[in-house]
């Protein structure tokens, strides 16, 4: 038994919910309202301690954080791979994924742009530079990358981690207004992901508790 708890809009999930889908694993969603404040009820941080979508119960275990459950599902499902075979490469992918990751995601997440209008009164205009700024620092990196790197996807001609990383950020560019023109590979290689059946079953507005409202 595989359970997702998630949100749709949520770009961790979300980049967990195409791994999922790429390895063909089967799973169901608990959804967790981040709007509600849902994710902070006793009982899923009894599974999450932090609060914080996903957590991946698996046969009564919880995995918890986005890379961890990314590398156990390619552990423990090698195929298709979201590595490629030779370490060097497998570095240079694990080092765009971690650019979206560990330098994007972490900082315009919801509790951060809260404690920015909460704890140093930013008004809406500055949260949404901030976003913007650290979104566009990451895509100016990927852009480069990506010329090096990138073919139909952005590592090579199959979907990687790179990929799995990078298109729930673009989406979360896009919902604030981000024009990704300004990054034409990275444009290309995520449109041509989106295609793909494992990506666009994970959308956001594919999920059952879509609520664009
Ligand atoms: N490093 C964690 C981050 C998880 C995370 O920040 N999830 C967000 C949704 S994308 C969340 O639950 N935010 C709720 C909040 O900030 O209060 C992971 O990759 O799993």
């Amino acid at each position: 038994m595989i359970r997702l708890h998630s949100y749709w809009r949520s770009g961790t999930s979300y980049r967990t919910r195409i791994a999922l889908n790429l390895k063909g694993i089967a799973y169901e969603q608990v959804t967790h309202d981040l709007r509600k404040g849902e994710h902070k009820d006793s009982a899923f941080l009894d599974l999450q301690p932090q609060g914080l979508v996903p957590a991946l119960e698996v046969d009564g275990d919880t995995l918890i954080q986005s890379p961890a459950i990314l590398e156990w599902l390619e552990e423990t499902h090698p195929e298709p791979p979201l590595l490629p075979a030779h370490p060097l490469a497998r570095a240079q992918v694990r080092a765009m994924a971690a650019i979206v990751g560990y330098d994007i995601h972490p900082v315009n997440n919801l509790r951060i742009l809260k404690s920015l209008r909460a704890d140093l009164a930013a008004d809406e205009a500055q949260v949404s530079a901030w976003i913007a700024r650290w979104i566009a620092e990451g895509f100016a990196a990927l852009e480069r990358l990506i010329a090096r790197h990138g073919g139909a996807f952005a590592y090579g001609d199959n979907p990687t981690l790179a990929d799995v990383y990078l298109v729930p950020q673009a989406y979360a560019a896009e919902r604030f207004d981000l024009d990704l023109n300004a990054y034409p590979r990275l444009n290309g290689v995520v449109a041509h992901a989106r295609q793909h059946p494992a990506f666009a079953a994970a959308a956001p507005e594919a999920q059952p508790d879509a609520d664009p409202s």
